[in-house]
């Protein structure tokens, strides 16, 4: 794989910020877009934007054509059985909030348990407090290791047989570390629980298997795999949707609306109220057409090179402290400068025109238990090359200087 080349797709990485190259590294809260999936969306536009499934006019078809052929992609994209099976949301907040508000909402109540981990992003965490709050159900957490990983043996002491519910983030936005999705899922059938995965931080960067996982439901985003704000989805095993009661109600979900009561369309089309993001859509398929011409072992081959890479050179500076596990991790880099706040650090590499992330990263939890209020946050696409580190690395030794020097 040739970074290289790759960036040369990407025209928005041609440019300078703040009299610098622009060094992108916030690709875990965004990535960037290719030409190829601005071209598809701009296209849409130019020639066949309708709205989908209503019109018997030429443009209309096409557009559904475009809408549904996306979902087919994502299909095949994340191994699912079915098109039925892929829902159309606005991101994995949406996603996970479906599950929550239909399935979790149902089928939980005060004797029962649902079963998180403290490293989890708020989009899965607030839903399942909301839950706990409505039914009464008891929000129980699996323990992290010292360096932020969870041991299978916690997992099988925290998931009971009262256990209704199991979610937990495939890769963490914040320590790198990438879940034991699968051996937890056995876990949770093996108590009669159902297990959701948040792919948000694996889905862009390697490959995803639904089938293989066994989980029940997943969720992502487009927007950091390539595609469009806008446009998510949620993954669920036919047998559950179809028990499931949608949570929007009004246009594009009904098959018959009398005065006092309607049906609902078959899936997935029941869970999709409202004109859809068509275009949204349409840019997800384009993106799954790169992301798969490029391939995602390559992309993650690439990023775990970075990552490694990375820390090696970074925690050559005095006073730089990483956080998450050490090995087998994602290409992200979340670390602290000692007497420098996180908020100086981005905005004094701001000044030299590298991009990161600082924060609590939407997860205020997993920041009282790593014992900080924020921290900064690196983070790598397949765009991104060891020149980038080398930015970030020569970027770090300078605001230290300066920072020594204003407080020193
Ligand atoms: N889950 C994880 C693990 C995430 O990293 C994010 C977004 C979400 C859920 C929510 O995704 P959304 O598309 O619905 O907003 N994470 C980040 C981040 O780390 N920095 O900015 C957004």
């Amino acid at each position: 794989m040739n970074a290289k080349e790759i960036r040369e797709l990407f025209p928005i990485l041609d440019q300078e910020v703040n009299g610098h190259p622009l060094v992108y590294l916030d690709s875990a809260a965004t990535s960037h877009k290719p030409i190829q999936v601005i071209e598809e969306v701009a296209k849409y536009y130019r020639s066949y934007n309708s709205n989908v499934h209503r019109g018997v006019h030429t443009l209309g078809t096409y557009a559904t054509d475009g809408y549904e052929g996306a979902r087919e992609k994502v299909r095949k994209f994340i191994h699912a059985k079915s098109t039925k099976e892929v829902i159309f949301t606005r991101g994995t907040t949406t996603a996970l909030n479906i599950v929550a508000s239909s399935y979790a909402r149902q089928h939980c109540t005060a004797e029962d348990e649902i079963v998180i981990t403290p490293m989890e992003h708020h989009s899965n965490l607030i839903p399942w407090q909301q839950v706990a709050r409505v039914t009464g159900a008891t929000l129980k957490y699996i323990p992290l290791q010292p360096d932020g990983t969870i041991l299978l043996e916690d997992v099988r002491k925290t998931i009971t047989p009262k256990t209704k519910v199991v979610s937990v983030m495939h890769v963490s936005n914040v320590l790198g570390t990438v879940n034991p999705i699968a051996d937890i899922t056995k876990l949770a059938h093996q108590n009669g629980a159902i297990m959701v995965v948040d792919g948000a931080q694996s889905t862009p960067h390697m490959k995803v298997d639904v089938q293989e996982l066994d989980c029940d439901f997943f969720a992502f985003s487009g927007h950091k795999m390539c595609a469009p704000t806008g446009i998510g989805v949620l993954y669920g095993k036919q047998e559950l949707l179809e028990k499931m009661e949608p949570i929007e109600f009004g246009g594009e979900m009904i098959d018959f609306v009398e005065l006092h009561e309607s049906t609902w369309k078959e899936l997935p089309w029941k869970f999709e109220g409202g004109t859809p993001i068509i275009a949204g859509a349409i840019g997800l398929g384009a993106a799954i057409d790169f992301l798969e011409s490029i391939g995602l072992d390559n992309i993650q081959k690439h990023e775990h090179m970075l990552a490694e890479y990375a820390i090696e050179k970074l925690s050559k500076i005095d006073g730089f402290t990483y956080y998450g596990p050490q090995t087998n991790r994602a290409g992200l880099v979340t670390f602290n400068l000692d007497d420098v706040h996180p908020h100086d650090v981005a905005t004094a590499l701001d000044s030299y025109g590298i991009a990161v992330r600082a924060g609590h990263h939407c997860a205020q939890p997993l920041m009282k238990w790593l014992q900080v209020t924020a921290t900064a946050r690196a983070s790598f696409y397949l765009y991104n090359t060891e020149e980038d580190i080398d930015s970030l690395y020569n970027g770090l030794i300078k605001t230290k200087e300066y920072f020594g020097h204003v407080y020193g």
